[in-house]
């Protein structure tokens, strides 16, 4: 696909701390690559997302359309799939396993259980798979991750599949694309994600061995506390991620199995795929 355009949505609001200063939250966010003729049908349905949030009113809302020079590349979806999981200890304890599964070290896990739970991240934080070590050269800022989107015939057989498990929305549908352009960085070996939105309660563990896993209770109902954290292997080459990350235009052309629930021990034994 050619001549693309990134258009990219991000609603914050101002809050005074106890020292008077003020600081920025985050309220949502949202972006894909599309083509001209769709510029003005997104961004009213950007616009209308950043009106209406559960995490409440934004008094900035900044939209930004950009051309896309770069030809994007193309790739897969990861596969998708859901843990009967019911408490959020359950759900920790799910994570744990899958993470260390994939190889990472408990103390890289803690580190993102430790960020994620605190809250308040703006982008994600890029944690080193063995010793924990935090990359990002902007800790509050963190990774945002740009430049993705899924082509028209994908989202619609992606839609389709996601509806015979009722989980047919813009939030798993956008999620799956980010994750899927994540860990599709060679040096990335999962992402861990947890809403910052008080009323959605899965997040999920995302992997190329594993696929995508959704977790429900991974929070309890309520909790603003939420961010992402992308494992990448130790020593990896920080700045290549980050570009590829932050900058490469990445389509998601091509969708994989998507399956119901399943209990961990099946995601593990990649009985599904
Ligand atoms: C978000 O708030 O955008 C993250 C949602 C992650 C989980 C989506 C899903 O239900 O699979």
């Amino acid at each position: 696909m050619k001549n693309l355009l990134s258009i990219r949505m991000r609603a914050s609001q101002k809050v005074k701390t106890r020292n008077v200063r003020s600081t920025e939250i985050h309220i949502s966010g949202a972006e894909g690559l599309y083509k001209k003729s769709e510029i003005h049908k997104i961004v009213k349905n950007y616009i209308e997302r950043a009106l209406h949030h559960p995490k409440g009113m934004p008094d900035t809302v900044v939209v930004t359309i950009e051309d896309i020079r770069q030809n994007p590349l193309t790739i897969s979806a990861l596969p998708v799939a859901t843990i009967n999981n019911n408490s959020p200890t359950e759900a920790e304890n799910s994570i744990i396993r899958t993470l260390q599964s994939l190889g990472i070290s408990k103390k890289a896990i803690q580190k993102a259980f430790a960020l994620i739970k605190k809250g308040g991240m703006r982008g994600a934080a890029l944690i080193t798979a063995k010793n924990g070590n935090r990359l990002e050269p902007d800790r509050e800022r963190g990774i945002r991750v740009s430049r993705l989107g899924m082509n028209k015939p994908a989202l619609k057989v992606l839609s389709a599949k996601l509806s015979r498990h009722g989980i047919n929305t813009d939030t798993v549908k956008e999620a799956i694309i980010l994750a899927s352009k994540v860990t599709s960085c060679k040096d990335v070996i999962a992402e861990l994600c947890v809403s910052d939105d008080p009323d959605y309660t899965t997040g999920y563990v995302a992997s190329k061995i594993f696929g995508y896993v959704r977790i429900p209770d991974i929070k309890p109902k309520g909790s603003k506390n939420g961010g992402r954290a992308f494992f990448v292997r130790e020593g990896a080459d920080t700045e290549y991620i980050i570009d590829y990350l932050e900058r490469r235009p990445v389509i998601v052309g091509k969708v994989a199995l998507c399956k119901g629930i399943m209990s961990l021990d099946e995601i593990l034994n990649r009985s599904y795929q």
